[in-house]
């Protein structure tokens, strides 16, 4: 039994106000035969897809107002409107043509037995560097031709978790190709989805890696997503797409079964439109799995994450801002803006009741924005972990074998891999140069290990007597947590002024640009998940943030439950 009671509790209330509905839709009236005021309560009560928490998702499938099999034409539908056609927004690479058969069997489990978490019967998007089997229809390619029609031996682990839980697995999304480690390329593009763009404004930048899954996220084209991180790639893409973004502790969810980059930094965590339904994938994702053995070092039991969502969570707490070099833009890089939202945002938490401690500097902050030793130990370890990942292919119809085979097989195909714009694969090239785990190696790892906990994230904790560290997400904020193994909580903070100055990012992107959402980080000590989504989960109720700008009008489906079920 999941431990998720109190969201439960949570289903029960909605489900009393929805009773009356579900006795008129049980009865599977048509729309033609109901009363005017009939059509009104229920298309009132049916969720709004763009918004649609877990909760009230699970609500109205425990209610019978509508299935599991609806809910998954209803998010075919919308992914249908914009992917390809209309904002072009790219972010679903694949849907999977098993999920309404899966519907259909949990929809009569759930009449049968019950469900068996929050998530049963729940549609879940997930980045397309996650394996799922091929037998159910889908490839797992991190977006790169070279994996067409792999056939990889077992789902991930993470999506074993979900599968047990009940969650249906909607499709998979685009992605920055091999989770943004093949060259110097535009963020949410990849080989086979093409450029992904933010739907808050048009042809926008939606961060990557795990582009695909946040632009699905912000605009429900599903319920909730999956995404990975090795250095930014939930929580940048989180922040710029207005959504929570949980990146745990590596360790505290499995990576077997994802492409990886490396096992020391890589981690697949949760991106969501609000911190509960965070919490809600986490406990059911989290765990240990005998395939990954970073996992197995984890505290015990895993903690229902959703005991964390308290809205008073910051009374009392001491935040700590390290201001040096994450918040000097001549470093960062970031618009102006930024910080000033942020200051803001550290008035909220004050009103909150939060000691803002400021600053709270990391003793490694320079250290960390001039070191290059995150690159040795990630081009060491993608050599070594991608030639995995290719041998244990049941089958590879590209016949590619290897990351040196990858490269080759890259330039030989430029009009799938290499065209105008996209050509380039320098970090696949200087991984392919690495030797292997040498004294050099072991002591670029030792180094972040010691930049990023003992004289980083821990010493700024211990030094200041903190609880966490609050910082804007763009800029360098990831790295510290991303060479420490850390946890980051991404949730929105504010948008991109209309009078912003629009910026180049890619050859089809911009960024900054009006509207663009800018998210804002709690970062702590390993396996402080619980925390600080107790944080973010304050910060979020009292501000909303979420709710204040929508994404451009062509870039929202149109599509709703209501249609799927009386549209015909
Ligand atoms: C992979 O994608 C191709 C092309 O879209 C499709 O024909 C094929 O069925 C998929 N393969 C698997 C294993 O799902
Ligand atoms: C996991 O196992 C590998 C060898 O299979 C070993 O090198 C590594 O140290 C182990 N890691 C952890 C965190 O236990
Ligand atoms: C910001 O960084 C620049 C460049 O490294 C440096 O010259 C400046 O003193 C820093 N500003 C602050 C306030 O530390
Ligand atoms: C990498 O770490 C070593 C310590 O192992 C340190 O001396 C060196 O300055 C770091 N390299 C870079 C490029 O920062
Ligand atoms: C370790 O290998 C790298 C290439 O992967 C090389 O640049 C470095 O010099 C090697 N270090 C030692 C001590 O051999
Ligand atoms: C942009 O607009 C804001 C008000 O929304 C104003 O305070 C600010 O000065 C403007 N900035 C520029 C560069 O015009
Ligand atoms: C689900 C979906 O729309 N997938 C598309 C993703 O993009 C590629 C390239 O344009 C298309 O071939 C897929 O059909």
């Amino acid at each position: 039994m999941l431990p998720t009671m109190r969201l439960w509790t949570l289903v029960s209330s909605v489900l009393a106000l929805v009773t009356f509905q579900a006795a008129v839709y049980a009865s599977r009236l048509s729309a033609r035969s109901l009363l005017p005021e009939q059509r009104i309560a229920i298309r009132e009560s049916l969720p709004d897809l763009y918004e649609a928490s877990v909760v009230e998702l699970q609500a109205g499938l425990q209610s019978g107002l509508f299935t599991s099999v609806e809910l998954v034409k209803a998010y075919f539908a919308r992914i249908e409107e914009v992917n390809l056609q209309g904002p072009l927004l790219r972010a679903v690479i694949e849907t999977n043509p098993s999920a309404l058969t899966q519907a259909a069997a949990l929809d009569a489990e759930r009449l049968e037995t019950g469900p068996r978490s929050l998530l049963h019967g729940i549609p879940v998007l997930v980045k397309d560097n996650i394996a799922t089997i091929a037998s159910e229809g889908m490839n797992t390619t991190a977006g790169s031709y070279s994996l067409l029609d792999s056939v990889v031996p077992a789902d991930a682990g993470v999506i074993t978790k979900l599968r047990a839980a009940g969650a249906i697995i909607l499709g998979k999304a685009n992605l920055s190709e091999f989770a943004h480690f093949r060259g110097n390329l535009a963020s949410g593009w990849s080989g086979r989805g093409g450029q992904c763009t933010n739907a808050y404004f048009p042809h926008a930048d939606p961060c990557g890696s795990s582009a695909g899954s946040a632009v699905a996220a912000s605009i429900g084209l599903a319920a909730v997503t999956l995404g990975t991180e090795t250095d930014g790639s939930i929580t940048c893409p989180a922040n710029q797409n207005n959504l929570a973004g949980i990146k745990p502790t590596v360790g505290l969810t499995s990576r077997a079964g994802v492409i990886p980059i490396s096992e020391h930094q890589d981690t697949v965590g949760p991106l969501t439109r609000s911190m509960a339904d965070a919490a809600i994938v986490l406990s059911i994702i989290a765990g240990p799995d005998p395939n990954d053995n970073f996992t197995l070092a984890q505290p015990t039991p895993v903690p229902d994450y959703t005991l964390a969502l308290n809205p008073n969570a910051l009374a009392g707490k001491r935040i700590g801002v390290p201001r040096a070099v994450f918040l000097n833009d001549s470093i960062t890089g970031s618009d102006p803006y930024v910080n000033e939202v942020f200051e803001q945002a550290l008035n909220t938490m004050r009103a909150l009741g939060a000691t803002v401690v400021d600053p709270a500097d990391l003793p490694s902050a320079e250290a960390i924005a001039t070191s290059d030793n995150e690159t040795i130990v990630l081009d060491t370890d993608f050599k070594i972990q991608l030639n995995a990942w290719y041998k244990s292919l049941l089958s590879n119809p590209s016949g590619v074998r290897s990351l040196a085979e990858l490269i080759a097989f890259d330039d030989a195909n430029p009009t799938l891999e290499e065209p105008p714009r996209y050509t380039d694969q320098s970090i696949l090239i200087a991984s392919e140069a690495t030797t292997g785990m040498n004294a050099t190696y072991y002591a670029a790892l030792a180094y972040d290990y010691e930049m990023g906990r003992t004289n980083g994230i821990d010493a700024a904790l211990d030094m200041y007597d903190l609880d966490a560290l609050v910082l804007p997400a763009p800029g360098f904020t990831t790295v510290p947590a991303a060479i420490a193994g850390y946890p980051i909580v991404t949730i929105p903070m504010g948008f991109y002024p209309d009078n912003v100055t629009i910026g180049l990012a890619g050859p089809e992107t911009v960024y900054p640009a009006p509207g663009v959402p800018i998210g804002l980080s709690f970062l702590g000590t390993a396996y402080s998940e619980f925390e600080l989504v107790s944080y973010a989960f304050a910060y979020e109720q009292h501000t909303h943030t979420r709710l204040a700008r929508r994404a451009y009008e062509e870039a929202i489906p149109t599509t709703q439950l209501w249609d799927i079920i009386y549209g015909a």
